[in-house]
């Protein structure tokens, strides 16, 4: 987790790193460059700048302009100036999304089709940091005359890091997860010796510092007001540790002592009336668990079941969890009121998302401690209660509670079911988007940021044609859906640890790791209740066909989820 190889690089230079890739930026600038000079549409002046702000671990239904619960007054203006995607999708967890999002790619061609572990060249898609094969969004928007920078949680391997993958600047976490509490030796300021803040004790925290370093970079940005910015904005809330100030878990408190049960109604019914999901939507079930440490299974209980000081401990977890998606939510405003000063909120493309599921790690309890082989849990009861999101502090909140995040779906992150891979999903440009306060149903997935990115830069994707270069992107841009116009159905794909999904058009071929396909209408039945897959052999050879020949194309080497760690194992 430290940064310790990353270098600043001259960009051009890094065409010349070792491996195969071809110099591609160089060849992009000179292609392009004859186009700016000669002021065509995509002149510096008239394309918009970029922020791409992900969430970690945020549920599909927390946020409250898609049904939630949480407030989140500067996500519903987003949504209310803007368009909604209602079946947005990403790459079931962190590392594989974080890959998808910023090369365009399926994770497993970009090297990251399960966490950071190297598996060798023998296994491409299992290589735990992006590979030479992909470009990244700031790689590809450099030789457009873009600057680009980060803010926030990296999660990609260590090397090569986020400057050497083509940002100016960096700000952030580049391991999982840590302390929201505690900067040194978390959070780093890349390239090394560029200027840093200096927090006074007990003052750091993240989602606050992120917010800092955000309105530090955009300023750093518009020194040279002739080039359009790139800001990828990656906030490590709500993923645990539950760390959030005191007062405002406070004000949360007699929301979720009613429980998961009452919030899952609640919801369901608000996303109704709201039209997030349709009328005949059906409640799934409460999910199960397994927590693969202490080898238990279960399904989520009843909340009126528990003994009321475990109630009391799992609404405090919920209250922090909240706590920090509100917080999160004002320091999006702050970086939004900041562009709205400058003049640069209409043209700017702003697109908000998760990077997965809420997170079930591992029980309906939660956990203390640390997550992994050491986790555990602690009851919290009376005064206790109050040190729970402190610092010093390391609670997550559990399968029940991460069920209600995910309302209506099943299951969680790291799963190919809906509530793994479905994300709320906001588009804001006032300039280039008309459709305002509107929902879109269309099926899209992280692989579209990238081809939306190319098209509004007027930047060259650097496809290799020689087999050997940067694979093409698997997206597409989100322009027509920003004029409203309709789109043909095209397959999206999923794998992670062997869980695994095809969605095409209606229909949806989704499996547990080494368990069968099962096959949904999603169309009526996107709760994933009615498996119609004994009913329809026929389509689910033929997608099951399509998976194959996707995962063979891909880099996919289908594996089981591995065994536990005897120690110091971590699984972000
Ligand atoms: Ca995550």
């Amino acid at each position: 987790m430290t940064p310790g190889d990353e270098h600043p690089m001259d960009p051009i230079a890094q065409a010349g790193r070792r491996g195969p890739r071809p110099s591609w930026s160089r060849m992009a600038l000179l292609a392009l460059a004859p186009a700016l000079l000669a002021g065509t549409p995509s002149a510096a002046a008239e394309r918009p700048n970029i922020l791409v702000i992900l969430a970690d671990d945020l549920g599909y239904s927390d946020i409250g302009c898609f049904g939630g619960e949480i407030r989140t007054p500067n996500l519903d203006a987003l949504a209310a100036g803007g368009l909604r995607f209602t079946q947005f999708y990403n790459a079931t967890r962190c590392c594989p999304s974080r890959a998808s999002l910023l090369t365009g790619l399926y994770p497993h061609q970009a090297g990251v089709g399960d966490m950071t572990g190297d598996e060798g060249p023998r296994r491409p898609g299992y290589r735990g940091h992006l590979t030479e094969r992909s470009a990244t969004i700031p790689e590809v928007l450099r030789p457009a005359g873009y600057r680009s920078s980060m803010v926030g949680k990296w999660h990609l391997g260590s090397n090569p890091g986020p400057i050497r993958r083509g940002f100016d600047d960096f700000y952030g976490m580049i391991g999982g997860f840590n302390s929201f509490w505690q900067e040194a030796p978390f959070y780093t300021r890349l390239p090394p010796g560029r200027p840093k803040r200096a927090y006074p004790t007990g003052r750091f925290y993240s989602t606050d510092a992120f917010a800092d370093y955000a309105l530090d970079f955009l300023a750093e940005s518009r020194r040279d007001a002739a080039r359009p910015w790139f800001l990828y904005l990656a906030f490590n809330a709500p993923h645990f540790p539950l760390h959030a100030p005191r007062e405002e878990i406070d004000r949360y408190a007699p929301t979720y002592e009613k429980g998961w049960d009452a919030i899952r109604d609640e919801r369901i019914a608000r996303m109704k009336q709201r039209g997030i999901v349709s009328e005949s939507t059906r409640l799934t079930p409460r999910s199960d668990w397994d927590h693969p440490f202490h080898r238990e299974q279960g399904v989520n209980p009843a909340w009126d079941s528990l003994p009321a000081d475990r109630r009391a401990d799992l609404a405090r977890r919920m209250a922090t969890y909240a706590a920090m998606v509100e917080h999160m939510d004002a320091a999006i405003g702050r970086v939004v009121a900041s562009l709205k000063e400058r003049g640069e909120l209409d043209n700017t493309l702003i697109l908000f998302l998760s990077d997965n599921g809420a997170c079930a790690e591992w029980d309906p309890l939660g956990f203390d401690v640390e997550t992994g082989p050491k986790t555990t849990n602690i009851l919290h009861k009376g005064a206790d209660l109050a040190s729970m999101g402190g610092p010093g502090s390391y609670q997550s909140y559990g399968s029940g509670w991460a069920n209600a995040s995910n309302t209506p779906w099943r299951l969680y992150k790291h799963y190919a079911h809906e509530g793994g891979i479905s994300t709320p999903m906001i588009a804001h440009w006032p300039a280039g988007l008309k459709r305002k306060g509107e929902l879109d149903t269309r099926v899209g997935h992280l692989v579209d940021v990238m081809a939306t990115c190319v098209e509004v830069s007027g930047a060259r994707y650097p496809a290799g044609a020689d087999g050997l270069g940067v694979l093409p992107m698997e997206g597409r841009s989100l322009l027509p859906a920003f004029r409203g116009e309709p789109e043909g159905a095209r397959p999206l794909f999923w794998e992670h640890e062997g869980n695994r999904a095809v969605r095409e058009g209606r229909w949806k071929l989704v499996a547990r790791q080494g368990q069968p396909w099962e096959l949904y209408d999603i169309e009526a039945d996107r709760s994933e209740l009615t498996d119609l897959a004994a009913r329809e052999p026929d389509r689910v050879a033929r997608m099951s066909k399509a998976w194959d020949e996707w995962a063979a194309r891909c880099f996919v080497a289908p594996k089981a989820v591995p065994e536990p760690e005897p120690s110091g194992g971590r699984r972000p």
